[in-house]
């Protein structure tokens, strides 16, 4: 049975950046109430009412994954690890994005899945065959057929995008080989629950997953995961290592441990989440309360970073131009836009923050490293960042 812990209000389809403000699109946008449930069946945490993928990922996709150095080098590192470990011959990408993953692979060697038009556009300029297509059942047994079994899968922030996780799993399994390894990873629940970072809810963030929750709904679809990676990126991912023939593979001590630790953690409980919805009222207290105490003052705010997840705290929040004046964002087609919901203006950061900023709330605070060392000039002339995350603190030198 779901039970609702979380309610973050009205909100906007976050890839909805806007062109114009005018009356008409403001009246036209699209909101839904985003609640977020807990599964004690399952164990898995999703939203109450998930939206029409059709509606997120169009061909407007504004997500650019090569946007920062940290995922860079994140997917060069994991492509050389994969092909180390399991010397795939014929590997598939699900959610290809702008195709910083297929990049580590030569052409022939790999197959890119994206649905929105506008990315599969520039994988297939590049020379990667790629469907332009979602992640089904049916794709699989195309894919199956004109390529045989697959030695590898892998997916990065995309398996937690879509609602019918069953569909999904049950599509991995007619075309992955019998020997053939699934690989993906996707933001932690566990690493949420921690970084109180609520804003990784939002339309598209469909589930969070737990090692719990997606044991019990791989086994429906006669998979098995045999191998685990706790990784930093995202502010917390978590990476499955899933195949179909257990018998191949040995389960690493690393697996009972989490499940262990999951169990400890009471991430089974619908309490647990309860707890983390009362600590998220209080963050968005604090965080108004600091934006308001500093606009007093005032001083200049700006957001670093228009990420998708900023959009639910501007919107849970109602934090708009009264508080942040705009937003920079080194996404070309983000620029001269304004943020969804909240019309906050974006603009390209032309080099560092601009002198006349006193403080950068982080809407990318998953960058948070990559970006002090950007930004030296600024915290070196006092120039503070505020994040919200563990709690709401400002970050100087
Ligand atoms: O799952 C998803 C994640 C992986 O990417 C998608 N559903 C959509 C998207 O979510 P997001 O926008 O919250 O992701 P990021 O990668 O945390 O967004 C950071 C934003 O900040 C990007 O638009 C790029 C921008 N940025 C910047 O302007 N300067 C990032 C860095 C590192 C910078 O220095």
């Amino acid at each position: 049975m779901k039970k609702i812990f979380l309610n973050l209000l009205k909100q906007p389809i976050t890839n909805s950046y806007l062109s114009k403000i005018n009356n008409r699109v403001i009246k036209k946008e699209f909101f839904y109430n985003l609640s977020v449930a807990y599964d004690n069946k399952t164990h898995l945490v999703s939203l109450s009412k998930p939206v029409n993928p059709k509606m997120q990922f169009t061909d407007k996709y504004a997500h650019r994954a090569s946007q920062s150095i940290t995922m860079l080098k994140s997917f060069k590192k994991i492509s050389k690890n994969l092909k180390k470990r399991f010397k795939p011959k014929k590997t598939l990408e699900i959610g290809s994005n702008d195709g910083v993953f297929l990049k580590n692979f030569k052409k022939k060697e790999i197959i890119a899945v994206e649905p929105c038009l506008n990315l599969a556009k520039i994988t297939k300029k590049k020379g990667y065959l790629t469907y332009p297509e979602f992640w089904t059942k049916k794709l699989s047994k195309k894919i199956f057929k004109k390529h045989n079994g697959l030695d590898l899968i892998y997916a990065a922030n995309t398996i937690c995008h879509i609602p019918n996780l069953r569909e999904v799993f049950d599509a991995i399994s007619i075309s992955l080989d019998k020997n053939g390894v699934f690989v993906f990873e996707d933001p932690y629940i566990g690493a949420v629950l921690k970084m109180n970072s609520y804003d990784q809810f939002y339309d598209e963030h469909v589930h969070l997953f737990s090692l719990l929750s997606i044991s019990k709904l791989l086994k429906d679809s006669n998979l098995r995961i045999f191998d685990i990676d706790l990784l930093d990126t995202h502010g917390g991912s978590i990476r499955f290592y899933v195949c179909k023939n257990i018998s191949k593979f040995t389960v690493k001590e690393k697996v009972k441990l989490l499940k262990k630790k999951e169990i400890k953690q009471e991430l089974n409980k619908f309490k647990t989440y309860k707890k983390f919805s009362l600590r998220v009222k209080k963050s968005k207290k604090e965080l108004l309360t600091l934006l308001k105490k500093i606009k007093l003052k005032g001083k200049k705010v700006i957001s670093y970073g228009a990420s998708y997840k900023s959009a639910t705290i501007f919107n849970y929040c109602n934090i708009g131009t009264e508080l942040i004046e705009y937003a920079t964002d080194t996404t070309k087609n983000k620029q001269g836009k304004f943020t969804p919901g909240k019309h906050i203006p974006i603009r390209s950061p032309n080099g560092e923050i601009e002198d006349n900023v006193d403080y950068a709330f982080l809407g990318a605070w998953n960058f948070v490293k990559e970006i002090k060392k950007k930004e030296k000039n600024f915290l070196k002339r006092g120039g503070k960042f505020i994040s919200h995350v563990p709690n709401v603190k400002l970050i100087g030198l």
